[in-house]
């Protein structure tokens, strides 16, 4: 209802500015009055993802950044108890789901829920359910990083005890999955090999287990009475579509709500090389996808053709055209992940500078998917964990000295300006159609969602002005991408817009973002956002 009557105001600055500018361009003229008073645009779908931060940094963060700026979910990455090391790919080997990991206890896990909440912000769990650790050891029992022990020689996981302690041994090899007696997947062609060998060497957990379901199901629903709004099923590609089904379903019961009512993000990395059986079509009964064609199709068009782009929706998701397409309202989509960062070639990643922020504007000016951004840090070690990782913990960082200045240890992408003014943008606009995209040549791409928006983008290494036509009404609106007080503005006059796009870069305008109605601002541009 408040985005209604947000949504009505605009409209009346913009037809008040319209009726001066065809009366006199004199002043005081429409938007010489700078307010800067209206709120940020409701928050709807943007999720980032805070990779390997502590639960007290994302606290903070809810309520100085993710809360204002109008995120709506904030992923973390797995919360419970992991082997020990400094990697960051720790996390993903559970030996128990003690929800006391690396980055925090389990107080600090409640504690960062509520406190995101109170800032609107919804908590998305990354939940590693295919697997515990790796099986290649030299033996002996080990201790996870709360001090769980575990044997991965023979597979026992005592701390795997259920939400009642309903199964005091734990969990031992006949739990796991045996497939070609503790076989690593080698090929991707097989569905049963892909879903019930090792990957990369950890013990495998057999999902069609009743006992394993309900070990799993009851932390799920730990996590979700704690008050987390969502989950990244990670590894689903080697789950079953019907493990997964009747994990959900099961999950659902014990906290008593309806499955379709669960936000459920999937990790399935689509190949349609592969076998059949592990496509992401197959697991669209219980939730949304990764579209990793989404990645690929930005890494490529946006270092080269940008035209490329122009019917990325209906490529990508018209699925009566293509067998291996998501839907929209079923794609996750982004840039990239902390996976394909540390592919060299795979995503347009921090390193390539400018670029990446174009690219995440693009996620978010585009109208296919549901966005996912990511907020990490800088590696030259694709295994480094976050800064001062130890075996242990990862040491709280406070983003606000973290962030006073780019090039620090951490990106800061969640504060980068604009970061700030797509997420607003990406807000204001949704549910309106991309409308009158145009491609003047291989270097620039321009589009409008409908009445309310307008983005162009430059990947080209000039300096481009160009005249695009917009479905934007009369005004002169702020361009919230280099800007966040609209100290710098783009005028639309009969349905016309000329902008200067500076290398590797855009502009974008929403109708909510005037001198007098842009979101307040008590800066140009965030300290974080770096000089590309
Ligand atoms: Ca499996």
């Amino acid at each position: 209802m408040a985005y209604g009557n947000r949504r009505g105001a605009s409209i009346r600055t913009a037809a008040a500015c319209a009726c001066a500018a065809l009366v006199v361009a004199a002043a005081p003229a429409c938007g010489a009055k700078d307010t800067g008073s209206t709120a940020t645009p409701k928050r709807t779908d943007v999720e980032v993802i805070a990779f390997q931060q502590p639960w007290t940094s994302i606290a903070k963060e809810c309520t100085n950044t993710y809360g204002p700026e109008g995120v709506a979910y904030v992923e973390v990455s797995p919360p419970q108890e992991s082997i020990q090391g400094t990697q960051w790919w720790t996390s993903y080997q559970p030996v128990s789901y003690r929800l006391d990991s690396k980055l925090g206890t389990e107080a600090e896990f409640k504690d960062m829920i509520d406190t995101c909440a109170a800032a609107g912000v919804g908590i998305v769990a990354d939940v590693v359910l295919n697997q515990t650790t790796g099986a290649a050891h030299d033996g002996g029992w080990k201790e996870g990083v709360a001090g769980s022990k575990y044997d991965p020689t023979t597979g026992a996981y005592p701390a795997f005890t259920g939400g009642h302690d309903q199964y005091p041994q734990g969990v031992d090899a006949k739990d796991f999955h045996d497939w070609e007696h503790g076989a690593s997947i080698s090929g991707y062609m097989d569905q049963q090999e892909v879903q019930e060998g090792r990957l990369s060497g950890m013990w495998d957990f057999d999902t069609s287990s009743d006992k394993v379901r309900d070990i799993q199901t009851d932390y799920l629903a730990k996590l979700y009475d704690m008050g987390v709004k969502g989950f990244r099923m990670d590894a689903v590609k080697h789950i079953s579509a019907e493990d997964m089904q009747a994990v959900k379903t099961q999950m659902a019961e014990k906290v008593g709500k309806d499955p379709d009512d669960i936000y459920w993000i999937q990790e399935v990395i689509g190949n349609a090389a592969e076998a059949s059986g592990i496509q992401p079509r197959n697991y669209l009964n219980t939730g949304s996808v990764t579209q990793f064609a989404y990645v690929s199709n930005l890494n490529s068009a946006l270092r080269g053709d940008v035209s490329a782009l122009a019917d990325l929706g209906e490529r990508l998701g018209d699925t009566g055209r293509n067998k291996f397409a998501i839907a929209s309202k079923d794609a996750n989509v982004f840039v990239t992940n902390w996976d394909t960062a540390r592919n060299p070639g795979q995503a347009i990643t921090y390193k390539d500078g400018a670029l990446y922020a174009l690219a995440n504007a693009f996620l978010l000016a585009y109208d296919y998917g549901t966005p996912r951004l990511l907020s990490d840090y800088r590696f030259a070690d694709r295994d480094a964990g976050a800064p001062g990782a130890t075996d242990t913990s990862v040491p709280a960082v406070d983003f606000d000295e973290a962030c006073a200045a780019a090039g620090g240890d951490w990106n800061c992408q969640q504060r980068w300006t604009p970061t700030r003014g797509m997420i607003a943008f990406h807000n204001y606009v949704h549910g309106m159609k991309v409308e009158d995209l145009q491609e003047p040549d291989s270097s620039l791409l321009a589009f409008s969602r409908g009445d309310k928006g307008f983005v162009a983008f430059n990947n080209g290494a000039k300096e481009v002005t160009h005249e695009f036509a917009t479905t934007m009404p009369d005004g002169e609106y702020c361009d919230v991408y280099a800007v966040e007080d609209c100290s710098k503005t783009v005028k639309v006059r009969k349905g016309k817009v000329q902008v200067t796009l500076a290398p590797t870069s855009a502009v974008a305008l929403y109708a909510g973002a005037t001198k007098g109605t842009h979101p307040a601002a008590s800066r140009a541009v965030d300290p974080s956002t770096p000089q590309w």
